[in-house]
């Protein structure tokens, strides 16, 4: 189903006329700085051209509805504006549901609702953002409808994070919002999550293609580890601050990390503000190290930092794992690592044009042969951030 599609499908479901608008919002990957967003740090993201289509139009009456096009016989979900509280009932509608629910609560109030479909392709589960990318489209939306003009795509990423935080439980960083709401072309975003100043770096790999790897895995209790692992950073953190006059773990460096690691009596805990720290140190480097053109250095940094996740930070898994093993075996991979949150979801590689035949090749033979899965490829192309399309 395409865009025009998704249309025909909204004028079927709520009836055509009237102003109706589409939008589109793509999900994102990181290439490096993982988990350090919370922690005051660096992350590189940059957004795809895929992600979440949306088709909506204002209505008369202060209802809203939603439609999800990619779940078979999705019934519309319905809502009053004057009762924006969380249902499990709404499932998936909980992520629009919770950026009207924040608009209200900054002060954006409308009085009249809107109508609403959806559509993604972005894969369910894989780490790639999909539920970033509904929370900007969702805002994107209500900012263009409503004429919410003074809110800038940074403001519609803080709105998506907020209700994604206080909404629907996951105490996620800014990261994703950020790269779905301020993605550019060929381009990615190193982005200082303790001020949100960011710059744009041209992606430009002459002889290279960034491949996502989709492990087709998610393991349960995700939001439970995430938010954990937050928890022990803060713990970390807050013993650190018993030494050293710092506001968060970003503001160390590994030499810093080194000299008063010991205030953290908590091995674990200590474990996770070690990637923290170091995590950040290999971002700022390895975005020098592309303005440098050294990608191999670059790629370095990748393997290092997926490392660090496995053991430090115990965000990995046994398939992506195997995943990123099979990528550092085979000759013209410049680098590999999981991206996202983890436990489960993709990795993502650098790997020279020439061998990007034989790494699809390699990588699905091996991860099919040792788990039974047939793993998904994506060469990526690097997309802009959301916006109306029509
Ligand atoms: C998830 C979160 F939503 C991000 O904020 C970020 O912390 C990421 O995990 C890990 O780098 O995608």
């Amino acid at each position: 189903m395409d865009a025009k599609d998704l249309r025909a499908k909204f004028v079927e479901i709520y009836g055509d006329g009237g102003d109706i608008r589409e939008y589109f919002a793509p999900g994102r990957v990181n290439l490096i700085g993982e988990h350090t967003d919370y922690n005051g740090g660096h992350v590189f993201p940059c957004a795809l051209t895929i992600g979440t289509y949306g088709v909506a139009r204002k209505r008369e009456d202060d209802k809203i509805h939603f439609f999800s096009a990619n779940l078979e016989d999705c019934e519309v979900v319905e809502v009053s504006l004057s009762d924006l509280s969380y249902q499990k009932r709404y499932s998936w509608a909980n992520y629009p549901l919770g950026v009207v629910w924040a608009f209200d609560g900054k002060g954006k109030k409308m009085t009249q609702g809107f109508d609403m479909a959806i559509r993604g392709n972005i894969p369910n589960g894989s780490g790639l953002s999909s539920s970033a990318s509904l929370e900007v489209l969702t805002g994107t939306i209500l900012r263009d409808l409503y004429g919410f003009a003074d809110l800038s795509m940074t403001d519609l990423a803080l709105i998506g994070q907020y209700s994604e935080n206080n909404f629907n439980g996951c105490n996620c960083g800014i990261m994703d919002q950020f790269a779905v709401a301020m993605g550019k072309k060929d381009c990615a975003i190193f982005l200082d999550t303790s001020d949100l100043s960011y710059e744009y770096a041209k992606i430009a790999l002459p002889d290279a293609k960034i491949v996502i790897t989709n492990s087709k895995v998610k393991h349960s209790l995700v939001d439970g580890q995430y938010n954990k692992r937050r928890e022990e950073c803060a713990e970390a953190l807050a013993q650190l601050q018993t030494v050293v006059d710092i506001q968060s773990l970003g503001e160390l460096d590994n030499e810093g990390f080194e000299k008063y690691k010991d205030v953290i009596t908590d091995e674990e805990c200590k474990k996770r503000a070690r990637h923290a720290v170091a995590e950040n140190q290999r971002t700022i480097e390895a975005v020098a190290a592309l303005k440098d053109n050294d990608v191999e250095k670059f790629g370095k940094l990748m393997n290092a930092s997926h490392v660090s996740l496995r053991d430090d930070y115990k965000v990995s898994c046994e398939e992506i794992d195997i995943l990123v093993d099979l990528a550092w075996s085979i000759d013209g991979v410049v680098g590999s690592r999981i991206t996202g949150g983890g436990f489960g979801g993709c990795t993502v590689s650098i790997v020279k044009n020439d061998a990007v035949d034989a790494f699809m090749e390699k990588v699905g033979a091996g991860y099919k042969e040792k788990t039974g899965i047939d793993a998904e490829f994506y060469v990526v192309d690097i997309g802009d951030g959301a916006r109306r399309t029509v």
